[in-house]
């Protein structure tokens, strides 16, 4: 694979978008190629195998909605579907659809550069495969470029570690071993209290407390799957119209400010909700996600919940989030989270106020102590939604690199495109609905939208496409002003970049609601493609 080859696109990954997004441009007889890192396909589901991993969209959301039949004829087995199981199913669409003889696994994308001349995409990879492309379509996914701090002493370090997100294929056992895991993001809190079944003691190393519902899993009943497949069509319609891709249950009381209602039909609202399971309490009143106060109900009710699980009463207080608005973190979700912390062979240590200093031969060392451990867990997240794009070097029009280009802010037109990057798509990128959504649905608006743009140019013979300067500078800046009416910003957050030193402190996903911003995409499509610059295919340009 060292010569150079030409296809119409390039596309990058092979999870959910990347799969798609090939099954799309088949359709419209275009020629593409997968380039995948990984070994297999599933993106997300592929690498994040630790214990316990699992989605907190309920499977028969969390899944594709294009084929009806592959909708009607895939079984789940549990209402929230555990890791193996989605890649089962991310397994089954590529064979279903035979996918992979266009897919090249094991071959990271390092380059892809814009060659003005032909208007063409150059691509290069960690292999040595060259190949030219007319469209680059970036679906590199929003939590795939794994975040490792750096902790001073970890070479040194004389026993197993690992990270979530690159978890041994293989499975690990902690059986008998003292284990520390730092972080308590969603990672963590799924893992904790399965590798706590397994460990002689498990550290946990909290920084900084998070909000974290309980799942209330349980298998799917024939019943419910024949119900749910009955009016799939509806429901299905219902979550692509709705503000996160989830058709959360409105009631009367929902659509009411949390003050408007009386303290006890609070109460009940979120005792309702918090028994449901799931991140529904974040919906249960108009403007939890707005309004300080109305959010600090909510925040409170759930604290009280954790006070009343956890044991220890210092334990539990440690436990409380105090830094952020419920839900402008990423809410977790969990299975018997908190209750892991009565264990008698798990440990919480709070590092916020005695930081980590090092990792030692045979352990960690905060300020105050030292714990012996036999593995570490980095449950530390990921540089989120322009890590992975940030890490392949792209270079657009005159040569100017998209870091060059977002050292300030990621700049794009609706999260889909980058002005003077032509003929460049990002599925789900910044500044789009992305992160803040059941990702399907939104996966798989882009995919159409941007399939649809592709055949709109070659029926109209246009060669490239990107967005103006001046329609992107408009999205960025509504982006940032929807975003800034919320309590969004108010926390240290991925969203915000917050994790990551020297990223620009911006809230990066649009908080306008997928079923408003997928009336924007098509307005902006079926005005001719408004606020894009299209030029026309040249007499001399190869084809
Ligand atoms: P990904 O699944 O991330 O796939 C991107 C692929 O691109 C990866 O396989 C990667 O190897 C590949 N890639 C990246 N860069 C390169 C390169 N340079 N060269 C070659 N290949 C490259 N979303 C929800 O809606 N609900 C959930 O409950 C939920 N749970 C999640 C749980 C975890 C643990 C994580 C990490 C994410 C979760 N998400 C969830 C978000 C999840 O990422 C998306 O739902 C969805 O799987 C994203 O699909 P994708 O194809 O866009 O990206
Ligand atoms: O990562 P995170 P994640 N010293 O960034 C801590 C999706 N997801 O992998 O908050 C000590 O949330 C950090 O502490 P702090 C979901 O979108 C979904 O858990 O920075 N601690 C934090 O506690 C999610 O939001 C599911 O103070 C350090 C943790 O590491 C996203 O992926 C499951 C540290 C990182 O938490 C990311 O989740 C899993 C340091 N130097 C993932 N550096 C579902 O259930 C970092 N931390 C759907």
């Amino acid at each position: 694979m060292s010569d150079t080859k030409h296809v119409d696109a390039v596309i990058v990954g092979a999870g959910f978008s990347g799969m798609y997004m090939l099954y799309r441009l088949r359709k419209l007889g275009m020629t593409s190629i997968i380039y995948e890192a990984g070994s297999e396909v599933g993106g997300t589901w592929f690498w994040n195998r630790y214990p316990g991993a699992r989605c907190d969209v309920e499977s028969m959301e969390y899944s594709y909605s294009f084929s009806p039949e592959l909708e009607q004829e895939w079984e789940w087995t549990e209402r929230y579907p555990s890791q193996p199981e989605i890649l089962r199913y991310a397994n089954h669409v590529a064979d279903r659809f035979n996918l992979r003889p266009d897919i090249r696994f094991n071959t990271r994308v390092t380059s892809a550069v814009f060659d003005e001349e032909a208007r063409r995409w150059q691509v290069e990879t960690d292999g040595g495969d060259r190949v030219t492309a007319r469209f680059c379509i970036m679906a590199t996914g929003c939590l795939s470029a794994p975040n490792m701090p750096h902790f001073e002493g970890l070479d040194d370090y004389e026993h197993d570690w690992y990270h979530t997100a690159i978890w041994p294929h293989e499975g690990v056992d902690f059986t008998g071993k003292r284990v520390g895991i730092i972080g308590t993001g969603s990672s963590a809190i799924q893992s904790i209290p399965q590798i706590a079944k397994q460990a002689s003691h498990l550290y946990v190393f909290q920084r900084t407390p998070n909000f974290s519902m309980p799942a209330h899993n349980h298998d799917l009943t024939d019943d419910v799957q024949r119900a749910m497949k009955e009016r799939y069509q509806e429901h299905r319609r219902k979550a692509r119209e709705s503000a996160f891709g989830v058709p959360f249950e409105v009631t009367e009381i929902s659509q009411k400010p949390a003050l408007e209602v009386t303290a006890e039909e609070r109460r009940q609202e979120l005792e309702r909700r918090w028994q449901t399971g799931g991140a529904t309490i974040i919906a249960s009143f108009a403007d939890v996600l707005t309004d300080q106060e109305a959010n600090d109900l909510v925040a409170e009710f759930v604290r009280d919940r954790i006070r009343q699980v956890v044991d220890d009463p210092e334990t539990a207080e440690l436990l409380c989030p105090d830094d952020h608005p419920i839900g402008t973190k990423r809410p977790c979700v969990d299975i018997e989270y908190f209750e892991t912390y009565n264990r008698d062979n798990v440990s919480l240590i709070d590092v916020r106020s005695d930081p980590i200093r090092r990792i030692t031969p045979h352990g960690l060392r905060t300020g105050e102590a030292e714990y012996e451990l036999d593995a570490i867990v980095f449950a530390t997240g990921f540089d989120a939604m322009t890590g992975a794009l940030l890490r392949i070097d792209i270079q657009g029009k005159g040569g100017l690199t998209l870091k060059e280009k977002w050292e300030d802010v990621p700049r794009t037109y609706l999260g889909l495109a980058v002005s003077g990057f032509p003929n460049l798509f990002a599925i789900t990128g910044p500044g789009s609905p992305s992160v803040l959504s059941n990702m399907m649905v939104s996966i798989e608006q882009h995919v159409e939208w941007v399939s649809d743009c592709m055949a709109y140019m070659k029926e109209h013979g246009f060669e490239t496409i990107e967005p103006s300067a001046e329609a992107q500078d408009e999205w960025v800046e509504h982006v940032d002003v929807v975003g800034k009416s919320t309590l969004y910003p108010l926390a240290n957050s991925w969203y915000m970049g917050a994790n990551i030193p020297g990223k620009p402190r911006v809230f990066t996903p649009y908080i306008g609601g997928v079923g408003n911003y997928r009336k924007t995409c098509d307005e902006i499509a079926e005005k001719g493609y408004e606020g894009f610059e299209l030029e026309r295919e040249r007499i001399t340009a190869a084809s």
